[in-house]
């Protein structure tokens, strides 16, 4: 808990920064996107991974301020990419599920895409499926106004949650991304061909959903050659790059 009473001075101290990690497409290897992926520079720990403070983060309900950072950071650092020229990557970023459930989300974006100058259609937010678990029905209206103003919405590590669907029902969803333990399945033999037919049936539901997959944890090119095969449309993994700074991001662009 002191590391996460220690956020709100972090941030004034300007101690968090992003790294950003591609999404590929598999169908022609360009940059369709990139995902957020948030750091600590601590003064006296080093530099701090997600999962040592998120989830702290999430209990004490300071990563509504974390995540508003978050949010506006990766909004002002994309639209600088758009100067590279046309096929600029959208900016995908992680929303928790107290940010989605708080009442100022639609407008908390839509004041950052117009400070920003991002377009709406170069932001993806990325939600969990335990989201969407609760029978509240505010999530989904701001989700709506914001899918409405072309806003991309993805299910971060689907298949893993519970698996309710009845949610894509309900929802403006654009993306699925597939959570990377299917993928890790696809190097070995038996438990490879279950994983290989559970993720067909996902690209499977997708694209009949109208929906495009990304796979996840993509660490080989013959794990990028299965899910090619299988009608996968874009990977995130190793195999295409780790997360790094911004400016890395840019000089791929170019
Ligand atoms: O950065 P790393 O690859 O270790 O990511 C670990 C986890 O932290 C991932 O599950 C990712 O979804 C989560 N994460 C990274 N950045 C953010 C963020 O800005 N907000 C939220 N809520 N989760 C994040
Ligand atoms: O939001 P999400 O949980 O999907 O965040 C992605 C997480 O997966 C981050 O912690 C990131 O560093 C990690 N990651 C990204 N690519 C790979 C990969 O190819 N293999 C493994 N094992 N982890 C990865
Ligand atoms: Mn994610
Ligand atoms: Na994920």
């Amino acid at each position: 808990y002191a590391l996460s009473a220690a956020i709100p001075a972090a941030l004034e101290r300007g101690e968090f920064y992003l790294d950003y990690q591609p999404l590929t497409s598999l169908r022609d290897g360009s940059l369709v996107g990139v995902e957020a992926l948030v750091r600590w520079r601590h003064p006296e720990l080093g530099v701090l991974r997600p999962d040592s403070f998120i989830g702290l983060a999430e209990e004490t309900g300071l990563i509504v301020q974390l995540g508003g950072w978050v949010l506006a950071e990766a909004c002002r650092e994309a639209e600088a990419w758009s100067a590279g020229g046309a096929a600029a990557p959208f900016v995908s970023v992680n929303l928790a599920v107290r940010q989605v459930h708080r009442p100022g989300l639609v407008q908390e974006v839509r004041t950052l895409l117009r400070q920003t100058g991002l377009p709406p259609e170069r932001l993806q937010l990325e939600i969990t499926e335990s989201t969407m678990m609760s029978t509240a029905k505010e999530p989904v209206r701001a989700l709506r106004v914001l899918a409405d103003l072309g806003v991309r919405i993805a299910i971060d590590d689907f298949g893993t949650g519970y698996s309710n669907l009845a949610y894509l029902r309900d929802l403006p969803v654009t993306e699925l991304k597939v959570a990377g333990e299917f993928v890790a399945g696809l190097r070995s033999s038996s438990v490879g061909r279950t994983d290989e037919r559970i993720l067909a049936s996902l690209v499977s539901l997708a694209h009949a959903l109208d929906l495009t997959v990304t796979a996840e944890g993509v660490e080989t090119a013959g794990q990028a050659e299965r899910l090619r095969a299988i009608g996968c449309d874009a990977a995130q993994g190793w195999h295409f790059g780790r997360p790094a700074p911004a400016d890395r991001i840019l000089a791929r662009i170019r």
